[in-house]
């Protein structure tokens, strides 16, 4: 056998630059390079492989956490057939990639993860940033990673490798089983020797098939479908992914099913489709919620089906009602007793229209009136949303409208926690199906920049439009710094509503006064955070990382310097004060969150009742 002679870092370097990804004929290489932020755990290994083996190009970000949140964004923009790898050194360096590792396995996208770990030959121990577990002499800060892996390693001897890859690539490369790649790097063994296999070296092509169900399976879906006079399809993010759209479309136009969109599947549909009724669920609108309080048979496509699609089990109100779910991963593909359909959406719903089709099968022409009536009242009620109305002030709702508004159609809005999710879900109106980029299913504070300038690197033809609250943007905005070092703009709107907005209008919603989620000094008569509010000029903040920024106080200065921004090659910062009540209600839905069954406080004993009343509705699907 033939061998070559290197490092386990170099190996494993040059190994992940000969990995590559196909799907229908289209190939690209797995991982368009590492990020990485060296210290003692990986510097002398994964850094020294990198800078001499220099096949994958590097990129260095500000923070650990961050640089998963681009790796995982741009993987999602690249339909998952793409991603990064990333270095970390031991210790904090290393544990601050597992809110990364849960975000992107919550959203089942691909990310390597290579953790620096203490010594495998354990000599020195303990090291600087070791955890010391007195009651396992093989545990460190990395066994942390794995309940947020779908794949964990430790490579305690350089050879190891030869077995471990292979795994970590079809895990990484699987549709179904995807999510954070963890393989911790003990920093002796990174620098270890070892007569590798040259055939390791070799370029490797990781076939992405699209599978369909078994025929018998189809044939039970269609009889169900065949029975519904109501039908309903959720489009999911799994939609996108398998770039089902106009299998979609068809289905949709050929059988006459309305669609509705999760926050991951918004844009499967252009907006203004004929049988596009908007997003279902917790943050959904008039038309979806109506729709599925009434369907017969809900048709899932690649959804998670998770609380705020099913308003907490509370959406679908039909007594018969049946389910079916396509996904690619069985798991969800079983969920709320679904008929499972296991394969890939688009393959999928072609083998679905061609059978349903050839059946003769259509809705009635009322439930098409409907389904446009509806749609018509829906677009109407964002409209008057979105409308200024006030020369001299802005509601969230009308900076998204404006938003939407001055970006093209193949730009990209990106975001992820706060207020702004539920308020785009229902308000913006895409056309493409990158267009609108939430990662809803961690809703991880502190993705949007870093999540902006993955989602930049994977297109850069794209305007990216990152819409960020002001606590997002407090917790985790540094990657502007990575913004300007790589030269990707990114147009960053932030609304500035003095604190967390969404969470203290949910606790005096249930009953509790304003507590702890303003951006208020401590009092120092009442002891609390409600003193005067903290001043931040998030303008001169961005400023000084190095990103041009302005204040826009109304819908005319916010279209200039939107305007502006387009025109701007470096990343710009648009900050717009809003009031903390966005303006924009729920429609017909609920939302599970539980509220003190025993208080002396009449708001939320009041608060209480109407939550166990709204249980009422809860169903359970099995
Ligand atoms: C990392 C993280 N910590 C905590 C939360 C819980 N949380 C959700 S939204 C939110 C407040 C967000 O504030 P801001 O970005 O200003 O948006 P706003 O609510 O004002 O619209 C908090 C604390 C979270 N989603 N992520
Ligand atoms: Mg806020």
């Amino acid at each position: 056998m033939q061998t070559t002679r290197m490092t386990m870092a170099q190996a494993l370097v040059r190994f992940l630059a000969k990995q590559r990804v196909e799907r229908d004929g289209v190939s690209n290489p797995l991982f368009a390079g590492m990020w990485g932020i060296f210290g003692h755990g990986n510097v002398t290994g994964m850094g020294q492989a990198l800078e001499e083996v220099a096949e994958l190009p590097f990129y260095r970000p500000q923070n650990e956490q961050a640089m998963v949140h681009a790796s995982i964004a741009f993987a999602k923009m690249k339909n998952r057939l793409q991603t990064f790898a990333c270095t970390s050194s031991v210790g904090p360096g290393a544990t601050n990639m597992i809110t990364g590792a849960a975000t992107a396995t919550v959203n089942r996208l691909p990310v390597l993860l290579l953790p620096g770990d203490t010594f495998a030959g354990r000599m020195p121990h303990p090291v600087l940033q070791q955890l010391e577990y007195p009651v396992a002499g093989d545990v460190s800060v990395n066994d942390a990673f794995r309940t947020v892996s779908r794949y964990w390693d430790r490579i305690v001897r350089p050879e190891q490798l030869i077995a471990s890859l292979p795994e970590a690539m079809r895990v990484l490369t699987d549709q179904a089983e995807t999510g954070a790649v963890t393989i911790c790097l003990p920093e002796d063994t990174q620098t270890e020797a070892y007569d590798y296999p040259v055939a390791l070296f070799e370029e490797r092509t990781h076939v992405v098939d699209r599978p369909v169900p078994a025929e018998a399976a189809l044939a039970r879906a269609v009889e169900l479908i065949w029975a519904a006079e109501r039908p309903l399809i959720v489009a999911g993010g799994g939609t996108i992914y398998s770039e089902a759209s106009a299998a979609l479309a068809a289905l949709a136009e050929r059988c006459g099913i309305p669609v509705c969109e999760t926050q991951a599947g918004k844009g499967a549909l252009p907006w203004d489709h004929a049988w596009n009724a908007g997003p279902v669920g917790s943050n959904g609108g008039l038309a979806a919620n109506r729709l599925a309080d009434q369907a017969d048979l809900v048709l899932l496509v690649g959804t998670r089906f998770a609380d705020f699609t099913t308003a907490s089990r509370t959406a679908f109100q039909h007594p018969d009602v049946r389910f079916v779910a396509v996904n690619v991963s069985a798991a969800d593909a079983h969920k709320a007793g679904a008929t499972p359909l296991v394969g890939d959406a688009r393959a999928t719903l072609d083998a679905l229209a061609d059978r349903l089709t050839a059946a003769g099968y259509r809705t009635g022409d009322d439930y098409a009136a409907e389904v446009a009536r509806l749609k018509g009242e829906w677009d109407e009620a964002v409209d008057a949303l979105r409308a200024v109305v006030a020369p001299d002030a802005l509601t969230q709702a009308n900076v998204i409208g404006v938003v939407n508004e001055e970006t093209g159609p193949r730009d990209v809005v990106v975001c992820a926690a706060g207020g702004l999710p539920g308020d785009l879900l229902k308000l913006w109106r895409p056309v493409d199906p990158k267009g609108y980029h939430l990662e809803y299913g961690y809703s991880c504070m502190g993705y949007e920049i870093a999540g902006g300038l993955g989602v930049k690197m994977a297109d850069p033809e794209r305007e990216v439009v990152v819409m960020v609250g002001d606590g997002s943007y407090l917790m985790l905005h540094t990657e502007i710094v990575t913004s300007i070092q790589e030269g990707r703009k990114l147009i960053v709107v932030l609304l500035d509503n003095g604190g967390y907005g969404c969470i203290r209008g949910l606790q005096m919603a249930n009953g509790t006064p304003s507590f702890g989620n303003e951006l208020r000094a401590r009092d120092g008569a009442t002891g609390r955070l409600d003193g005067p509010v903290v001043p931040v000029d998030f303008v001169r903040n961005a400023e000084s990382l190095g990103a041009l920024a302005t204040h826009a106080r109304n819908e005319t200065e916010l279209r200039d310097a939107l305007r502006q921004a387009r025109l701007a090659n470096r990343t710009t910062l648009i900050s717009v004060a809003v009031p903390f009540d966005p303006g924009v209600p729920g429609f017909e839905s609920w939302w599970d969150v539980p509220v003190a069954e025993v208080s002396s406080q009449p708001d939320v004993q009041a608060a209480r009742a109407e939550y166990v009343e709204h249980r009422k509705r809860q169903r359970v699907l099995i």
